[in-house]
């Protein structure tokens, strides 16, 4: 070829790519459902379909399944992403600020296991590592827990102690949890009646995994929420939840902002009338609070990822509060 109409031809070349550089930025030559803009942000392989091998695409493990396109095993439960029935590891942040959570659910020989990563900064910094045995339908079998506080004030010791959930058959074959909760003001410990269909406050969301969801559906369940306990009332609230509607939830995530669709449920906690004055007088004599969760539908046969959730807080120390946070999956 002539040097000069080589030339030519590169500095055409040149000259065209701003032209198509929207179309080549869109492209998505592996067919992953990724452009390779998406992919550099991600940091997945534009040439291949399934960067990290495990039989998911990445735009799938990315927008689907809310796994890691760039690990094999994303909840490190040896099961490949691609195998696992809950191969998600899910980050957690609450609206307002103060606790950031990770959810993994391990299914095992032995059930299923929830397993928590808490950290609550109030002022102190609050660390919660939680396993929570369930059974398969959600419920809590037993649960062990590492709680760790980190005070600001140098002249206070910071704290770490063990707490554990431990069912236990009563003289006449009755269900009881034994309860040990640690905390920096000391040991509290107690053995109370369990009804079978118990979840801990962490766990309500996720009695909804693993069934085909429609809306109208009820279910009823206690949550056990120990802090009660500790502070002499009725630990259990009684609870009915329904799927209500079938909505479009907004998720911002770092490829941008994202429709998925979802299931709202709303489930109305119900408590016996409380013995402390100051929640009597924030709740009323038989409270009746409304939660909300969002999961994914209409995503094949997976399970359903828990996108948004209210739970229910309850701080007596420095200053009592009531109230709810709720928890979003940061992408
Ligand atoms: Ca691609
Ligand atoms: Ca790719
Ligand atoms: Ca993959
Ligand atoms: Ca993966």
């Amino acid at each position: 070829m002539n040097r000069n109409v080589a030339w030519v031809l590169l500095l055409v070349g040149l000259i065209a790519l701003p032209g198509g550089a929207g179309s080549l930025w869109a492209q998505d030559d592996d067919g992953d459902g990724l452009s390779a803009e998406q992919e550099a942000i991600l940091g997945t392989d534009p040439a291949r379909a399934d960067t990290d091998g495990d039989g998911l695409l990445d735009g799938d493990e990315y927008f689907l399944y809310f796994t890691n396109p760039l690990e094999e095993d994303t909840d490190r439960d040896g099961i490949p992403d691609g195998e696992d029935r809950y191969p998600f590891e899910l980050f957690y942040r609450d609206l307002n600020g103060i606790t950031t959570t990770v959810d993994r659910i391990v299914a095992g020989p032995e059930g299923l296991r929830l397993r928590q990563l808490v950290e609550i900064k109030v002022g102190n910094v609050i660390t919660v590592d939680w396993t929570n045995v369930l059974q398969e339908d959600f419920t809590l079998q037993e649960a062990e827990f590492l709680i760790r506080f980190d005070f600001l004030d140098p002249t206070r010791e910071d704290f770490v102690g063990e707490g554990y959930y431990r069912p236990r058959k009563g003289e006449n074959g009755e269900s009881l949890m034994e309860i040990r909760l640690p905390s920096y003001e000391g040991i509290f410990e107690a053995v109370i009646p369990w009804p079978g269909n118990a979840m801990t406050i962490s766990d309500w969301v996720y009695r909804f995994y693993d069934r085909p969801l429609e809306v109208g559906q009820r279910w009823a369940f206690n949550v056990f929420y120990h802090e009660l306990l500790r502070w002499g009332e009725d630990p259990f609230f009684s609870v009915t939840a329904e799927v209500v509607a079938e909505v479009s939830m907004p998720l911002d995530t770092r490829l941008g902002r994202r429709e998925y669709p979802a299931y709202e449920i709303r489930a109305v906690f119900r408590h016996a009338p409380f013995q402390d004055p100051f929640f009597r007088t924030q709740l009323g004599e038989n409270p009746e609070l409304v939660l909300q969760a969002f999961l994914t539908r209409g995503e094949g046969a997976r399970a359903p990822v828990v996108l948004r959730y209210t739970t229910l807080f309850f701080r007596v120390t420095p200053t009592k509060s009531v109230g709810f946070s709720v928890f979003q999956v940061q992408r």
